[in-house]
């Protein structure tokens, strides 16, 4: 039994700065939303969120009120799959329903990366915008901006943004936390722009007399590198990539997730009367890893609790708006992550050292970066409470590249382009709980492009002659010389059976061709 006992959202509101008394849970209802047959869509993606940092999915040492009691609202799902185990190529499968391998330049993107998905792309936008819905972009992005890699003018309108992938309104930071440029881009443009300190990205070389991590540690006031992570400093703290200027536009990383609720639950507010859809993504629980004055220095765990206990408070946050609001009821919200957890990313925020017999990736082996399970498998929540009956928990096999197809069938989008989300398929009802009639396998990819198959009962690694533990985060990559099979009912990957298993090491290695011979 799970140790976790919130039932309600309502009993994770006092946690939720006071947004909205108690006694006005549920009372109001917009019944023309309500009654409306299609439901608005709210996609919540973490960060980095491994299948064990939830307290709905067995952690021990951090409180998940709001997500535990999203989970008892919906079904919680335990064989949910990013396609890949970092974080552009998983957000690109995800929003355009084609496997991030298919194309050579998916990798983690630099923040001055030309937008990755083409504007003539599908996406999942695009596809809710056929469909009649508003939609929105906030939070983390990280699928590059503008026409041409590092030839960004960050001080004009980008020439190319979210508004040409469908979106109709976004807020969002161009890469991650820990990578220049430190600004939010409100559609398309620097939000809050500081016209007296103009900005300049570089991630060849830094600017004249710009300090560095490197070179000015006694200028890291707020967090200090590990590896990596030692260019320009904003916030006291020092990132990938250089930078110039910014101003009152640099964000305070403090102040991030505020940022990302508020400007959520604005787009949830002005929409409220129309059909919307709304791709969420928090900035926690990357590195850097600082949340607010309420959350820091609150969890056994250290900043890495506090970021899992923001990320919590998030979630509440917007819950209680769409309650307040009175649509929560016909509003279909899913919560997953874009892969597997990691505890050391690259700055000295003592999340190993504070771990407390915490495990991340819970029973799972492998973390981020990984071709292991635990790179890949997500938490994966899903309410709609005027169609799902809460309390449920679903063991059906769950890929993220079927979300565009199933979401179009479930709001009846017109038929997408041909060539569009080649590889997703509608499997909404078992992303509504039916356990019937789900995939078969689905395809992981971890960072050194090494794909793995996994089905209800093994998991298939192909044999990469790359290095088996990364050098500076010391973690497990998956690779190994020889193909490697497990029996998934052993979760953690032990021993390798595929020499005892010949033919289903041939069918796993069949599925991975048939894919890869698509066009
Ligand atoms: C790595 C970074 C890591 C993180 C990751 C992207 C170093 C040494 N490591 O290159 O800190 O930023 O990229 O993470 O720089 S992801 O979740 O956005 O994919
Ligand atoms: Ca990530």
């Amino acid at each position: 039994m799970m140790k976790w006992v919130y039932k309600d959202v309502a009993l994770c509101m006092p946690l939720l700065a006071g947004i909205l008394p108690l006694q006005a849970k549920t009372v109001k209802s917009n019944k023309q939303v309500n009654e409306r047959q299609q439901p608005n869509v709210i996609l919540i993606l973490a960060d980095d969120l491994g299948y064990g940092d939830l307290q709905c999915y067995g952690a021990q040492n951090v409180e998940t009120p709001c997500v535990n009691g999203l989970a008892d609202s919906g079904i919680r799902f335990s064989n949910a799959h990013a396609v890949a185990s970092t974080s552009t190529p998983s957000r690109y499968s995800l929003l355009t329903g084609e496997y991030s391998w298919r194309r050579p330049d998916t990798d983690i993107a630099a923040g001055n990366a030309q937008m990755i998905i083409r504007p003539e792309q599908y996406t999942m936008a695009d596809m809710f915008r056929s469909a009649g819905y508003k939609t929105g972009a906030v939070g983390k992005w990280h699928l590059g901006l503008g026409d041409k890699t590092g030839e960004q003018d960050w001080n004009a309108p980008l020439p190319c943004g979210l508004g040409d992938l469908g979106f109709d309104y976004h807020y969002i930071m161009a890469a991650t936390g820990d990578r220049v440029p430190c600004v939010f881009i409100e559609n398309g443009f620097v939000a809050n722009y500081d016209p007296t300190a103009p900005i300049y990205v570089s991630y060849k070389e830094n600017f004249p007399g710009e300090p560095t991590g490197k070179d000015n540690p006694e200028l890291l006031t707020k967090l200090v590198y590990d590896y990596g992570h030692d260019k320009s400093i904003v916030n006291g703290i020092s990132r990938i990539g250089y930078m110039k200027g910014g101003g009152k536009a640099l964000w305070k990383d403090e102040n991030i997730a505020d940022s990302i609720a508020a400007h959520a639950i604005q787009f949830i507010e002005e929409n409220q009367n129309q059909p919307f859809f709304l791709y969420m993504c928090t900035n926690d629980i990357h590195v850097p890893r600082y949340p607010h004055d309420r959350f820091r220095g609150k969890n056994i765990m250290g900043l890495r609790g506090d970021a899992i206990a923001q990320f919590d408070w998030t979630v509440g946050q917007v819950r209680a708006a769409l309650e307040r609001l009175g649509i929560s009821e016909n509003t279909l919200i899913i919560l997953t992550s874009d892969n597997g957890p990691i505890v050391n990313d690259g700055y000295k925020d003592e999340a190993v050292e504070k771990l407390n017999g915490h495990r991340p990736a819970g029973p799972l082996r492998g973390t981020k970066y990984s071709a292991y399970e635990g790179g890949t498998t997500v938490p994966m929540i899903v309410s709609w409470p005027k169609q799902i009956k809460g309390g449920q928990q679903s063991d059906a096999l769950i890929s993220h590249i079927d979300y565009i197809s199933s979401l179009a069938s479930l709001v009846k989008a017109p038929r997408m382009p041909r060539g569009s989300a080649m590889d997703s398929q509608n499997h909404i009802e078992n992303i509504l709980g039916s356990k019937e009639n789900a995939r078969e396998w689905v395809i992981e990819q971890s960072l050194y492009h090494v794909l793995s198959v996994r089905t209800k009962d093994w998991k298939y690694i192909e044999p990469n002659d790359g290095m088996s533990i990364m050098t500076y985060e010391k973690v497990e990559s998956g690779n190994s010389p020889l193909p490697q099979l497990y029996e998934t009912k052993k979760v953690n990957e032990q021993e390798n059976v595929a020499k005892q298993n010949p033919d289903v090491v041939f069918e796993m290695q069949n599925i991975l061709r048939r894919e890869r011979a698509k066009k």
